[in-house]
């Protein structure tokens, strides 16, 4: 294989954005689309301030040695390699425990050339309720932020800090883009934000709920974690970088264009600036994320490793294709001329790309915070509509199973979930499938309560539980062959 190098040739730019969450998502997506904007413009005023808040100071540290500079590997298959080197990011922080830019980072975020804070905390690190996207005020996290926000720890603490100091100094407010895979993510992130200025100052709330905007974005790209065999291959390339990231060719990112204080001009950068991102959202979360999550729970199970393993078998490529046909693509109100059936044939393309190494534990991680988007939401509208949710409910039942930490087999994997202890503790108590299902569908943050009692949704996760404990993952994906009872 010959890869295709691109280098990166422009001016180095000024610092025009913060980000929180320095993880290869970013640094294979967000990062990648200005890095091409400041190729465009040789450099200019819109670099990257990027930082670390939770874990991994170590990346922060790789990153400064190699003076901010990075590969992307894009790979279209195991042949057709792009590699890219990135230095859109200018300056990386760790603000994490013990960390000690956070003062820095705060810093940063006041200054009056910043005038973007983009995020990628994963679900949990916004603090919500993920079934109603209340801000989880009793949380650890965010009473340390309400008793010490000067010193804040989490993200929306640390957007409040920055933007009471702005309110303080007169500078203009930042807009924030949360590039987070939530449904009206832009909309959940304000309502983190808001509430937890009002527990500070009412003054301060009412300022940001005036000047802020919070646009919802859907963002696109596989990216799995960098593995030992990948860096491997890249040196294999002659590239010998480790802050390297691996992923795929297909990147999509989906903007609301509200940006009050100005923005890169992305839409020459392959970025849609849309007035409503609503419906790609939905999309790419039903569709993308709510197919990944069935082969992630369904495939531990079955003691299948990587979503590709798992696509070279036809059982899941037809578990796929219902799913998304029956199920996810009917709850979509779509743009007129979108083509989900398009859509979908090209998921199941990107899913079989061998090339990367995308492991279904990966994807398995913090199932409380992923359900209600991915299964839940569609599963409402279906039964709203007296339709399918065999597949959703087959999900549910697969992600119990698995919340066990064993597979089918009795081997052991880690269960990785700010809910574990909960889960171990159902478990541990209920034996019989009725009771264990029916205290699982009671976890309120995660299931409505109008989908958890409804006996079309609670019977066919406990159908598909006893097929799934006792017959196995093949007969309980034949099992969806039946014709509905
Ligand atoms: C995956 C996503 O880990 C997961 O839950 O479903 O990270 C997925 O790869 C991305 O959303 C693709 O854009």
């Amino acid at each position: 294989m010959t890869p295709t190098s691109i280098l990166s040739t422009h001016a180095p730019a000024t610092v025009g954005i913060v980000h929180l969450g320095l993880g290869a998502f970013h640094r294979a997506h967000q990062a990648v689309y200005l890095e091409r904007n400041l190729a465009r413009h040789d450099g200019g005023s819109w670099g990257i301030a990027s930082a670390n808040l939770r874990s991994n100071r170590q990346l922060v540290e790789l990153m400064r040695e190699r003076n901010q500079r990075y590969h992307v590997a894009e790979y279209t298959d195991s042949e057709t390699l792009t590699l890219r080197e990135v230095t859109a990011i200018r300056e990386t922080l760790y603000a994490g425990p013990g960390g000690e830019d956070l003062d820095a980072l705060l810093a940063r975020m006041s200054e009056p050339d910043v005038r973007i804070v983009t995020l990628t905390v994963t679900e949990k690190g916004y603090h919500l309720d993920p079934a109603d996207g209340r801000l989880l005020l009793e949380a650890e996290p965010i009473r340390h932020d309400i008793a010490a926000p000067t010193q804040p720890q989490t993200a929306p603490g640390m957007l409040v800090e920055a933007l009471a100091r702005r309110f303080t100094a007169d500078t203009p407010a930042f807009t924030v883009l949360c590039c987070d895979n939530m449904p009206d993510n832009g909309k959940r992130t304000r309502r983190a934000v808001i509430e937890l200025a009002r527990q500070r100052d009412e003054e301060l709330a009412a300022w940001i709920t005036e000047h802020v905007a919070f646009p919802c974005s859907m963002v696109d790209r596989i990216v799995p974690a960098m593995s030992e065999a990948d860096f491997e291959r890249l040196r294999a390339q002659g590239i010998d970088d480790p802050a390297a990231v691996t992923c795929e060719t297909f990147s999509q990112w989906v903007i609301e264009d509200d940006f009050p204080q100005g923005r890169p001009d992305w839409e020459h950068d392959g970025v849609q600036m849309v007035a409503d991102v609503a419906p790609f959202e939905s999309m790419k979360l039903r569709m993308l994320n709510g197919s990944h999550s069935l082969l992630a729970y369904l495939g531990v199970l079955a003691g299948i490793e990587t979503v590709a393993d798992a696509i070279g078998r036809e059982e899941f490529v037809d578990l796929l294709r219902r799913y998304m046909r029956d199920e996810a693509a009917p709850t979509l109100n779509m743009p007129e001329g979108t083509d989900l059936d398009a859509y979908a044939d090209s998921l199941l393309a990107r899913f079989a790309n061998d090339s990367l190494h995308h492991r279904l534990q990966q994807i398995a991680m913090d199932g409380s915070q992923k359900l209600p988007q991915r299964w839940l939401d569609g599963a409402r509208k279906q039964l709203a509509d007296d339709a399918d949710i065999r597949c959703a409910a087959l999900g549910v039942a697969a992600w119990i199973r698995y919340t066990a930490g064993r597979d089918l087999a009795g081997a052991r994997h880690p269960v990785d979930d700010p809910m574990a202890e909960t889960f171990a503790a159902l478990h541990a108590e209920y034996e019989r499938p009725e009771s264990l299902i029916a205290a699982f569908l009671a976890l309120d943050a995660i299931f409505p309560r109008a989908l958890a009692e409804d006996a079309r949704f609670s019977d066919a996760v406990l159908d598909a539980y006893r097929t799934l404990n006792d017959r196995g993952v093949a007969t309980a994906l034949a099992d969806l062959d039946a014709p509905i009872r």
